[in-house]
């Protein structure tokens, strides 16, 4: 399964599936990628995903040298090559080989690969019970600094929160910004239910536009539920109805605590399992067929 690997324009075995040493992906982390998601044979929102790769890469004056739809015909070969019906995505672009200096003009062809394996779920436990979660030591970056909404191959400051995570004894950890507002898990977008509506903080303080979250958001509105992008603290989460990520690899799991405070009823809300259910069915139904 996921045996072949899309490498610069043509396929090769994992085992040969090797970046050079001098790669600045490697060196800098200077590079961007993309985690998507099939279901039965058909891509979840490629366009969404292929839109924000390129705008990632034209964020850090990337240009990746092939179009978008061949990009998206490599994905498809990809994944009919390693025939896979249900599969996890990895399309990365890196600034290529260079000298070990930083200067990206120094490197003349960006890397390209793409990687389709099978997918490793979360535990089933997590969507029936909730998943504890705890506010990460470790704030978001600034985006002055390296803008959040760009998917970098920079993903420390993530690394670093999700080591608050395991230390705390969870999965997945909440970061803030600088100023003390909720943004976003390590991988994964939040959202909580208050007062019969749902929110989620905006981009503009450090999120990254979700695609999933996206997804849910329009699916809140065809039930006719309320949803609004908004600034939030802890205490509004603790305060909250129901509080659930969104991401390509969790799809929608609740959050049953904060640290050790007990978010709503202490399991999954019915918001929360209306709109998985809702999102099951949207990605067995929406994609691109190969
Ligand atoms: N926030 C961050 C920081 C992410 O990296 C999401 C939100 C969710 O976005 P989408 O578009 O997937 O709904 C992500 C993406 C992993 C893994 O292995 C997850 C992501 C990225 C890289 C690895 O769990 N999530």
């Amino acid at each position: 399964m996921g045996k072949m690997i899309f490498l610069n324009g043509s396929f090769v075995e994992r085992a040969d599936a090797k970046v050079s040493v001098f790669d600045h992906g490697l060196l800098y982390g200077d590079g961007v990628f993309e985690g998507i998601r099939s279901y039965n044979r058909k891509i979840f929102r490629l366009d969404e995903h292929i839109e924000r790769l390129y705008e990632s890469a034209e964020a850090i004056r990337l240009e990746i040298p092939i179009g978008k739809e061949k990009f998206k015909k490599d994905i498809i070969e990809t994944l009919k090559v390693n025939d896979l019906d249900n599969a996890y995505i990895r399309a990365v672009v890196t600034r290529g080989v260079g000298d070990l200096g930083l200067d990206p003009r120094k490197c003349s062809d960006p890397t390209i690969f793409i990687i389709a394996d099978s997918i490793k779920l979360y535990p089933q436990e997590f969507y029936e019970k909730g998943l504890p979660i705890i506010i990460a030591k470790t704030r978001r970056n600034h985006p002055i600094t390296l803008d959040p909404r760009i998917k970098s191959l920079n993903y420390l400051n993530n690394i670093l929160a999700r080591i608050d995570a395991i230390d705390g004894g969870t999965e997945e950890a909440l970061m803030l910004s600088l100023d003390g507002h909720v943004v976003e898990c390590t991988g994964d977008n939040i959202l909580i239910v208050t007062g019969g509506k749902i929110v989620t903080p905006p981009a503009h303080i450090g999120a990254l536009e979700g695609v999933t979250l996206d997804a849910v958001i329009r699916l809140a509105h065809k039930r006719g539920m309320e949803t609004e992008y908004k600034e939030i603290y802890p205490e509004d989460i603790y305060a909250a109805d129901e509080c659930f990520l969104t991401g390509t690899a969790a799809e929608i799991i609740p959050v049953i605590k904060v640290d050790e405070k007990v978010i709503g009823e202490g399991k999954p809300g019915k918001v929360t399992k209306l709109l998985l259910s809702d999102f099951r069915q949207l990605t067995a139904e929406d994609g691109t067929a190969y």
